[in-house]
């Protein structure tokens, strides 16, 4: 337990970035293309036809941008590794210079004493896999499980902490069911088969790790607490169904063996039968949860809604970030505890969490006054306090994000980094909510209160 005004001895604060979002170089030393390189340069599915072809350039600069973390007094660092550049072709062939890049980059963080967390899927997934079908195939996750334990064997002599995947849920809905991320399909037949086919890839990461690996490992989700706009029972039932497709689609059958009775209302005959054999091949003992939070959604019942009939309402009393997220730290509390009551209290990592604002151009001293990311900061690291004091097992916080980078279908539109990112130059500015970041994370806390 820690004392009522700080945070536990050992919470580790970092930040968080992903692969194509930062690096750019998709293609050098040999990598192979990702089925986000393939989507990033079809017309009309980014804004303003940005792509991930130089990003933040953090692939050339991984030592100054190590450097920077250093400077911020970051313990933590929560990365994706590329698939494609460790398997150009998504199996067969190992194309070492890719390997050799992220143990490069583990060894500067441990150089400047940070702690490194890598994800071994943030989207990315090698085009040459999309060609067979992407997450539709089920030899996937056998594909994904040979690429995981490639990768456990170099690095996690050096890597503590390790992530599977990250939000499969986006992955299915977004990738899939609504065609706005890569590959861009708009199926829910497909949705289904997908969001089994990931849970069956993530267990198998977990098993090759029992056999060679040492250390923590965790499955990444993105949670989003839902109310019902009402007492109506139309309402509260649409409340219940947008809650099992978000948020208990992929929790329930890794921790409890077995998907919410609502899979079915959701997707009808899409949805198959699953034998209790193949529910226990999901069901993998991990040794965290890692957990994504951004916002809430309060649900109203709605006949035209695909597949959920149901559809977040607006709050007008609420603040909204630009990615159009109601600000709502009470339900980061909120849904910390229905992690911990659900669940049986496991470790939880905070592996993203974090708004997009419009920041003022940098000014003359180089500073960017952004005061509603710093609110946004305060106040859910506040609510994750809140959490911990009522029991939860929190054990860090990954801001997201670092820096400035590609937000997917909105390419640069969106900031959400702690660090500006000039496109031009490259040049690096650490905003206001970076420094209080730092302050924070020099006080354990303390100063929040
Ligand atoms: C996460 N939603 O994506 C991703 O892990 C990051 O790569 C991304 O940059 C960040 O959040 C900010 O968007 C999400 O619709 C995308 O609920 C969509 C949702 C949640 C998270």
């Amino acid at each position: 337990m820690s004392s009522p005004l700080t945070f536990p001895e050992k919470f580790l604060w970092g930040s968080a970035t992903a692969a194509y979002q930062i690096e750019g170089s998709p293609s050098a030393d040999g990598a192979g293309p990702s089925i986000w390189q393939r989507f990033s340069h079809t017309p009309n599915n980014i804004l303003n036809g940005d792509t991930g072809d130089i990003a933040c350039d953090h692939y050339n600069r991984t030592d100054a941008d190590v450097a920077l973390m250093k400077q911020l007094s970051m313990q933590a660092y929560r990365f994706s590794i590329a698939w494609g550049r460790i398997l150009p072709e998504g199996f067969g062939a190992v194309n070492k210079p890719g390997l050799d890049h992220y143990d490069r980059l583990v060894d500067r963080l441990l150089e400047s004493n940070i702690t490194p967390m890598a994800t071994l899927y943030h989207w990315d997934l090698p085009q040459s896999l999309g060609d067979r079908g992407g997450w539709l195939n089920p030899d996937n996750a056998k594909w994904f499980g040979d690429y995981a334990e490639l990768v456990f064997n170099r690095l996690d002599d050096r890597v503590k902490l390790w992530a599977t995947l990250n939000e499969p849920w986006v992955v299915m809905d977004n990738g899939y069911m609504h065609g706005l991320h890569a590959p861009g399909h708009r199926s829910h037949h497909e949705a289904a088969i997908v969001s089994h086919n990931l849970l069956r890839a993530s267990a198998e990461a977990v098993r090759r790790y029992r056999t060679v690996g040492k250390n923590k490992i965790g499955l990444v989700v993105n949670l989003e607490p839902k109310y019902p706009a009402s007492q109506d029972p139309q309402d509260v039932a649409a409340a219940q169904r947008a809650d099992a497709y978000m948020n208990r689609q992929y929790l329930d059958p890794v921790l409890l063996g077995k998907y919410p009775p609502e899979m079915q209302d959701i997707f009808g005959d899409a949805w198959p039968a699953y034998t209790p054999q193949e529910l226990n091949d999901l069901r993998e003992p991990l040794d965290f949860i890692g957990v994504n939070y951004y916002s809430r959604g309060v649900t109203r019942h709605a006949e035209g809604e695909w597949p959920l009939h149901a559809k977040t309402v607006r709050q007008p009393q609420s603040t909204y970030t630009e990615t159009g997220w109601e600000v709502c730290p009470q339900a980061f509390t909120d849904v910390l505890n229905w992690v911990k009551d659900r669940y049986n209290n496991p470790p939880v990592y905070i592996t993203e969490n974090g708004s997009a604002f419009y920041d003022p151009p940098v000014a003359e001293n180089d500073r960017i006054e952004d005061p509603l990311r710093q609110g946004y900061l305060k106040t859910h690291l506040r609510a994750i306090h809140q959490a911990i004091q009522e029991g939860c097992d929190i054990r860090g916080y990954f801001a997201w994000s670092l820096m400035d980078n590609l937000e997917w279908a909105y390419g640069f539109s969106k900031r959400f980094g702690l660090v500006h990112v000039n496109y031009e130059n490259q040049k690096r500015t650490p905003k206001e909510s970076a420094k209080l970041y730092k302050r924070i994370i020099e006080s354990n806390g303390r100063c929040l209160f």
